[in-house]
């Protein structure tokens, strides 16, 4: 054993005799440590090597065809209480789970190696940093985690002084999905996984800790543990502002965290502090600080570019793990959207054929956030980053504007309960069907939704100091596809954003919330129409009746739990609407 804590010694001890592995490797979470397991996965063929001149020190891993995306309908929040999970969640009796979790463990590491991972969630020396110990008999695990936390011995070193961690089993098993599980103690601050190895399912620090889990602490706790990127954008004044955005799954968050300016933008700088979550805190002046707490990138691959997203491009040239990616005839990964090289063998590993798709759409990247060449020193700093707006947004080919502006916090709090976006091929299941996802947070709340959004109610109650909060739609289209060219030319909508919150433009106030004044968005060399500004900006009074009609069908599914504050909201927005369209 490595460490003299007791409290992780006999969990560790505990693990070992249910799952019986054939030997124990503590992690130090150094290159060298790193670059062995690389060593060890090329030796086994659970990686290959990429062309090591056009891609130096890039892997391609394989998984199991079955195992490709979250699975939503075997992941389970087991509290206590069954109320506590909410509608939002799969549940299970704790007991109940434990004992199934405890058979398909029995003996699952034999003739195997068990990997004990001391993990940080955020700056090792930040008081909004939590660390977790991952166990796992994935050596792919491992590599991951390396680039994407702070593990290793600090890690270790702060779990040692604080005597506390999150508990995370994880283990391949057979990759049978009937034996899949993700399984969230909430109450035990524990983690069970099993049968997946890949990302969300398998890298536990990620939405198991860093959002299920932190979800249920920062309730307790008076924070939040949010599906939201984190990006600094410098004006020509040198004025810095912070930006939190939520969107749903393969929704943009990445692209936008990793945004280059556009013509025209050349004065601004965009920096990134994170791509995926945050955690946000708030100080003695009512003031929202957040910080990344993860520490590198699991990104969808397909569609990265140098014209949509060349930072992310850029970070994926070096030091980078591709998972279900093809290639090309000369050892290059290769994805749809890339915009050269030839497709030459799909994501199985088969000879491409024409109608195949040769990535999978839910393949990823894993790099280090360090490989961005747009990364904030600040994605380090311990008190984190001031946020100045939160920005909730959907795929929506219907219906949400461009861009709005939430009314007051609370009816905020209603925008971002009302997000509404297309499946993506990030979570098993189908694909494009619009469903309700409060906060890009139904896959991730660790408890019921009617609490959350009382949470994030109470908020307003303790400041008034909070953060202007947006909805954004990239994803609006006609009869040619996607209205507004997106990306990159991001920065106009935020640019509107921030002019908001520094009070230097006036808006339009419409039922929905306030929506920009003609012009205020700045399309200049954009060739864009004015008429198609409209159509970006349309609001359809029947079709946002019904929508309004479809979220509070679903509010009601919480029942009794729900915060009425909420319901005051949704009837504001609707007494507006129906004005609106009598006008
Ligand atoms: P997760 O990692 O699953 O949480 O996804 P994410 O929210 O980080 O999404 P990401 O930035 O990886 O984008 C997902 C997909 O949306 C990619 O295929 C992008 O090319 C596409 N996308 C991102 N931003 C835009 C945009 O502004 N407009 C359009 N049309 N597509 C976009
Ligand atoms: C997501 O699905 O939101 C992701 C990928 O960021 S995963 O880590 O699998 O959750
Ligand atoms: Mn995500």
């Amino acid at each position: 054993m490595t460490t003299n804590n007791e409290l992780l010694n006999n969990w560790v001890k505990e693990v070992v005799s249910l799952t019986k592995p054939d030997s124990i490797y503590w992690c130090n979470g150094s290159n060298d440590e790193y670059q062995s397991f690389v060593e060890k996965m090329l030796e086994t063929g659970d990686l290959s090597k990429l062309n090591s001149e056009t891609f130096p020190n890039c892997y391609l891993h394989r998984s199991d065809q079955s195992d490709v995306a979250r699975v939503e309908h075997l992941t389970f929040i087991c509290s206590k209480e069954k109320d506590d999970s909410g509608p939002n969640n799969n549940w299970m009796d704790p007991q109940e789970a434990h004992e199934k979790l405890d058979n398909l463990f029995e003996r699952c590491m034999e003739g195997r190696t068990l990997y004990v991972i001391p993990y940080c969630m955020g700056p090792i020396d930040s008081k909004l940093s939590r660390c977790g110990v991952e166990i796992t008999d994935s050596p792919y695990v491992v590599a991951n985690m390396y680039l994407m936390t702070r593990m290793g011995t600090p890690a270790l070193k702060r779990i040692e002084d604080e005597n506390k961690f999150v508990k995370g089993i994880h283990s391949i098993g057979d990759l049978d999905p009937e034996k899949r599980f993700i399984m969230h103690f909430p109450e035990e601050e524990t983690i069970r996984s099993i049968g997946s190895g890949y990302g969300g399912n398998a890298l536990l620090g990620k939405k198991c800790h860093a959002l299920r889990i932190a979800s249920w602490q920062a309730l307790k706790e008076n924070w939040l543990a949010e599906h939201m990127l984190i990006v600094e954008i410098e004006n020509p004044s040198n004025e810095k502002f912070y930006i939190a955005a939520a969107f749903p799954s393969a929704c943009g968050k990445t692209n936008l965290a990793m945004l280059i300016p556009p013509e025209g933008y050349e004065g601004w700088k965009v920096k990134t502090i994170g791509d995926d979550i945050a955690w946000l805190n708030m100080d003695e002046n009512g003031q929202i600080w957040a910080i990344n707490p993860e520490a590198g990138y699991f990104g969808v691959v397909p569609g990265t570019n140098e014209e949509d997203n060349e930072n992310a491009y850029k970070a994926i040239q070096r030091d980078a793990i591709f998972t279900n990616v093809g290639l090309t005839d000369n050892n290059e990964p290769w994805w749809e959207g890339r915009l050269d090289g030839t497709p030459s063998i799909d994501w199985k590993g088969n000879q491409l054929e024409e109608g195949n798709h040769c990535a999978h759409p839910n393949s990823r990247f894993t790099v280090s956030a360090k490989n961005n060449p747009q990364y904030s020193e600040l994605a380090d700093s311990p008190s984190g980053v001031p946020i100045t707006a939160i920005v909730f947004g959907g795929r929506r080919s219907e219906l949400a504007p461009l861009v709005y502006e939430a009314k007051d916090w609370n009816h905020g709090v209603l925008v971002g309960a009302s997000v509404g976006s297309e499946t993506t091929a990030a979570a098993a299941g189908d694909i494009g069907i619009v469903r309700r996802d409060p906060m890009a947070m139904k896959p991730f709340c660790g408890y019921n939704f009617a609490d959350y959004f009382s949470h994030w109610l109470s908020f307003s109650e303790q400041s008034d100091n909070l953060p202007k909060i947006f909805h954004v739609n990239w994803f609006r289209k006609n009869e040619e596809g996607f209205i507004w060219p997106g990306f990159g030319e991001n920065l106009r909508v935020l640019d509107w954003i921030i002019k908001r919150c520094q009070k230097n433009v006036d808006a339009k106030e419409m039922p929905i919330g306030f929506l920009p004044n003609n012009n205020d968005i700045n399309t200049s060399g954009l060739n864009i129409s004015e008429e198609t500004m409209d159509e970006l900006f349309a609001i359809n009074q029947d079709q946002w009746l019904k929508e309004m009609d479809s979220i509070e069908d679903f509010f009601k599914e919480y029942g009794d739990r729900m915060p009425s504050q909420l319901f005051d909201e949704h009837k504001k927005v609707v007494d507006s609407l129906k004005e609106y369209s009598s006008d």
